[in-house]
C-alpha cells in the first residue's frame, strides 16, 4: 500500500487554491497604489515639505565650539543673571549657544523682527533645544555646529528646555532667551 506524503517543499497536486475574489483584487490594488503614494511622499517631503532646517551645518569640536561661545560672550555681554552672562548681539549677528550638562550658555537677548544665525552645539552629550512656550524643537549634537536662520516673531522672556534626556540634572537644564519688542512696537505701545 502506498501512501502519499507531502512536505512543504512540494506543492500539492491539482488546483488546490481558489482564484482571488474580485473584492480582494480591488483591495490589493488600492493598498498597492497607496504604498506607492507613501513611497513617493518620502523624497517629495524631504525636498518640498519645508521641514528641513534652514541655514548651515558644519563639524566642530566641543573645545573649539566652547572657545567660540566664550568669544561671543566677551564681545557682546550686557549683564548677567545668577552668574550666567546675558549677551545682546547686534542684528544679523552669528549667535552662539552651547548646551552642556546641565546648562544653556549664555542667556540671549535678541530683538523681534531681526534675523540672526543661531548656532547650536553640545559640549558633551546629546541635548534637545525646545523653546517654551513656542513649539520649536531641535537636536543639539556634540561635534556638529548647526547654524539656524531665525527671526524672532514675538517678544517676551522665553525658556529653553532640554527635551533630550541627558542625565541626572536633565530637569534642571533650563535656559533663557529674552526677545525685546521691535522699536516701532515699543514706541507705539509704550512698552519698555
Ligand atoms: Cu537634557
Amino acid at each position: 500500500m502506498q501512501t502519499e506524503t507531502h512536505t512543504g517543499l512540494e506543492s500539492p497536486r491539482g488546483t488546490w487554491w481558489k482564484p482571488a475574489h474580485k473584492h480582494e483584487k480591488i483591495w490589493i490594488s488600492i493598498a498597492f497604489a497607496w504604498c506607492m503614494v507613501l513611497i513617493a511622499m518620502m523624497p517629495l517631503w524631504h525636498w518640498k515639505g519645508g521641514q528641513n532646517p534652514s541655514g548651515i551645518r558644519g563639524r566642530t569640536t566641543p573645545a573649539a565650539y566652547m572657545e567660540r561661545v566664550q568669544e561671543f560672550i566677551t564681545q557682546y555681554q550686557v549683564g548677567d543673571d545668577r552668574g550666567i552672562p546675558i549677551v545682546a548681539p547686534p542684528p544679523g549677528a552669528d549667535v552662539y549657544l552651547a548646551a552642556f550638562s546641565f546648562q544653556w550658555m549664555p542667556i540671549l537677548k535678541l530683538q523681534e523682527g531681526v534675523e540672526y544665525t543661531l548656532h547650536l552645539s553640545s559640549i558633551d552629550v546629546n541635548h534637545g533645544f525646545s523653546l517654551y512656550p513656542i513649539n520649536v524643537n531641535f537636536q543639539v549634537v556634540p561635534g556638529y555646529d548647526y547654524g539656524l536662520r531665525v527671526t524672532p516673531n514675538a517678544s517676551g522672556d522665553f525658556r529653553i528646555i532640554c527635551n533630550e534626556f541627558c542625565g541626572i540634572g536633565h530637569h534642571l537644564m533650563v535656559g533663557r532667551v529674552i526677545v525685546d519688542p521691535a522699536p516701532a512696537t515699543a514706541s507705539a505701545g509704550g512698552v519698555r
